[in-house]
């Protein structure tokens, strides 16, 4: 392969890179917004995303109705609104993810927490540009009782596969192209 090669495929694959660790902006409980109506789950809808620094976490509400309290993990589990770490109360608040962590909210008024507008937002931490979480270990494959391999059904798998697909993409245009 000759250095304009080379130089082709680098370019490319940090594009792809650059793609891969966009950032994004998740709206808390996506078109119901930030709301005790509807008996949104949020735990459910924070569990369905793969949140990271530099992504934004945006709240909509009815600023007459609803605030963004947030706080400590032990004032989350009690719904304690005494001593938040920051409140929130324009109706359209973004809160940028500067660092991985656990951050925790909830709406202040009266009874809200109580009946489930909470949501808590683990930002793991990551090694490489390939976006996998530190803290999860990636599972080993397992054995299945005729002694064939299977692949694991964790996420970390699967993303490790299509980040292999895309590199495979990536280096078969790199080819075409030049
Ligand atoms: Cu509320």
């Amino acid at each position: 392969m000759g250095l304009a090669k080379n130089g082709g495929f680098l370019l490319l694959l940090m594009a792809f890179v650059g793609l891969a660790t966009a950032a994004n902006v998740y709206q808390v409980g996506e078109s119901a917004g930030w709301t005790v109506i509807g008996n949104v789950d949020y735990g459910k809808w924070a569990a369905s995303k793969i949140f990271k620094v530099n992504d934004t976490l945006l709240f909509k509400y009815d600023p007459q109705h609803h605030n963004v309290l947030q706080v400590s993990r032990s004032d989350f589990h009690s719904c304690n609104a005494t001593a938040p770490i920051a409140t929130y109360s324009t109706g359209n608040d973004s809160f940028f993810i500067r660092a991985p962590g656990h951050y925790f909210f909830f709406c202040g008024f009266l009874g809200h927490c109580q009946a489930g507008q909470k949501v808590d937002i683990r930002v793991p931490k990551i090694t490489g540009p390939a976006g996998v979480p530190t803290g999860s270990p990636i599972q080993p494959p397992q054995a299945s009782p005729d002694g064939s391999i299977e692949p694991s059904p964790s996420s970390s798998e699967s993303i490790l596969c299509c980040n292999k697909t895309w590199l495979l993409l990536v280096f078969l245009m790199s080819e075409y192209l030049l």
